[in-house]
């Protein structure tokens, strides 16, 4: 497939489209980010890799045997230092078309629109969101230029799947340009309560672009439910418990459908990493090194306020202070994340603080009991940790789902290892047989630790082995064909 359009200026589409003959891609997925990491070298050349990730597993299968594209952008703004250059075909899981931004693009649109404002407010407004307009018409600018990319692709009849909140204007845009295709939408993250919801100023356009899809997915339950009640409350619809009608192009009635599909891991490729001897070995070396503890806690976690770092960070150095944890290292895996945004500025040096007063105070010489990395690891050492740790603590004031709830679970290959997670993730659904956590609640916090530490060895077994079951029943292959089949009405 050759065509590489110019995706920096979008005349009038419509127009253009008549005019053109359009071959394309049968399956199209529709991301904020390709697939790829770019890497500048520092004398102007870049290299390009593949990014490995969930959302790549789970798109597989469907990419390979037909003409299949990912369109997304690279991560890094234009500007006069990159030279523009084309992803080697060969690197990406598919072909790959990048949608390019500029500076004030991903100012506006990537660290404004979708993180200090959609961010935030989809989960709980844990942070005050911001409302700006200038952020809010380049996120309609930005939706419009991946829209317009993805008409120009994609074949007669083709399927497009559109990913998450960076891009919730995108199936109507798109259905206005291509009423041919048939478009599904899945939501990552949660989707907030109306009364929450009802803050964005913009609430009516984000409602209606979503209901350009024919299938609009969500984690959970509730967030499908506080999906369809604003189509009530907002465009005066009358939605039923799977979804709702809309009125179509052509005076008609077009039926969106609406539900819960929670996304999991690559289960058996988790399994199989943990039982590999040099991870193990690498495990071992994990627990020596903090100096052989009875309970090794872990937390792994993107550095971003929603997860509850300092939830967990604020029950140990209580439990140290009070006495009640002997012999515990807790180690702190947070990967840098939107480090332009303010509040992931100020929360890191929130993070920071806390873990230098806990070593502080508790810690001797040689043997702090907080071990706290602030960098990326290779995915084969995070599984070494897992595998190393007896106690898991995933904790988030609010998430979609958490896939390092159930990433941990994988790992556990001799069935033992305990999970605190908090009951505000998707994975708390899937998940009951972990220690389930409000994360508000600093002292239920704290004797759910207590409690993971000194859980009899049966009872730690038959929670791990249903937890096991869970995710080696749903994985993410299965979680993909179940949402690829619901939106072409297979179920
Ligand atoms: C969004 C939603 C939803 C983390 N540190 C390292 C590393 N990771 C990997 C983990 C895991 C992934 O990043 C994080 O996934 P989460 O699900 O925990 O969280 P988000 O990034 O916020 O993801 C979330 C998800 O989308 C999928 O729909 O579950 O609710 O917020 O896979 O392993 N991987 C490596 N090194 C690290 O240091 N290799």
């Amino acid at each position: 497939m050759d065509d590489a359009v110019s995706l920096h200026t979008v005349p009038d589409i419509r127009v253009e489209l008549a005019n053109e003959t359009v071959s394309g891609y049968d399956f199209l997925v529709v991301c904020n980010r390709l697939p790829v990491e770019m890497r500048p070298d520092g004398d102007g050349k870049v290299t390009w890799t593949r990014s490995p990730g969930g959302l790549v597993a789970a798109m597989e299968p469907a990419l390979s045997g037909r003409e299949a594209i990912w369109i997304g952008w690279s991560g890094h703004h234009i500007d006069d230092t990159l030279p523009v250059s084309p992803v080697p075909p060969e690197v990406g899981p598919c072909d790959l078309q990048e949608v390019a931004l500029s500076r004030e693009d991903v100012e506006e649109y990537y660290e404004g629109f979708c993180n200090a404002t959609i961010w935030p407010l989809y989960h709980d407004a844990v942070v005050t969101p911001s409302y700006h307009r200038r952020a809010w018409d380049r996120y309609v600018a930005v939706n419009r230029r991946f829209a317009t990319a993805t008409a120009r692709l994609a074949a007669p009849g083709a399927t497009v799947w559109v990913h998450d909140y960076q891009l919730q204007l995108v199936p109507r845009m798109l259905r206005e340009l291509r009423p041919d295709l048939v478009i599904g939408f899945f939501l990552h993250i949660p989707f907030p309560p109306s009364e929450l919801f009802a803050q964005l100023p913009w609430r009516r356009q984000v409602v209606e672009g979503l209901l350009g899809a024919d299938l609009v997915g969500f984690q959970t339950e509730g967030g499908a439910a506080n999906f369809l009640a604003l189509t009530s409350r907002l465009l005066g619809l009358s939605p039923d418990s799977d979804g709702v009608d809309v009125v179509s192009a052509d005076g008609g009635t077009r039926r969106v459908k609406v539900g819960a599909f929670p996304i999991s891991i690559d289960t058996a490729e988790y399994d199989a990493l943990a039982r590999r001897p040099d991870v193990r070995a690498r495990a071992a070396a994990i627990r020596e090194a903090v100096g052989s503890p009875t309970h090794l806690l872990l937390g792994v976690d993107r550095l971003d306020y929603t997860k509850g770092i300092d939830v967990r960070l604020k029950a140990i150095t209580e439990l140290l202070e009070d006495g009640l944890v002997d012999d515990c290292v807790f180690i702190q895996v947070a990967t840098p994340s939107r480090e332009n945004v303010e509040d992931y500025q100020n929360m890191r040096d929130e993070i920071d603080q806390m873990v230098g007063r806990a070593i502080g105070d508790h810690g001797s010489i040689g043997s702090p009991p907080i071990q706290y990395l602030h960098q990326p690891l290779p995915r084969e050492e995070l599984v070494a940790y897992y595998v190393a740790s007896d106690v898991m603590l995933v904790t988030p004031y609010r998430d979609g789902m958490n896939l390092v709830a159930k990433e941990y679970v994988a790992c556990r290959t001799e069935g033992d290892g305990v999970l605190v997670l908090s009951e505000f993730t998707g994975a708390a659904i899937d998940l009951p047989h972990s220690f389930l956590v409000n994360p508000y609640d600093a002292d239920g916090v704290k004797d759910a630790i207590i409690a993971a530490i000194s859980v009899p060895d049966e009872d730690l077994r038959t929670r791990m082995t249903a937890m096991r079951d869970q995710v080696f029943a749903h994985d993410v292959d299965r979680w993909a064909r179940e949402f690829l089949s619901a939106l072409h009405d297979e179920r």
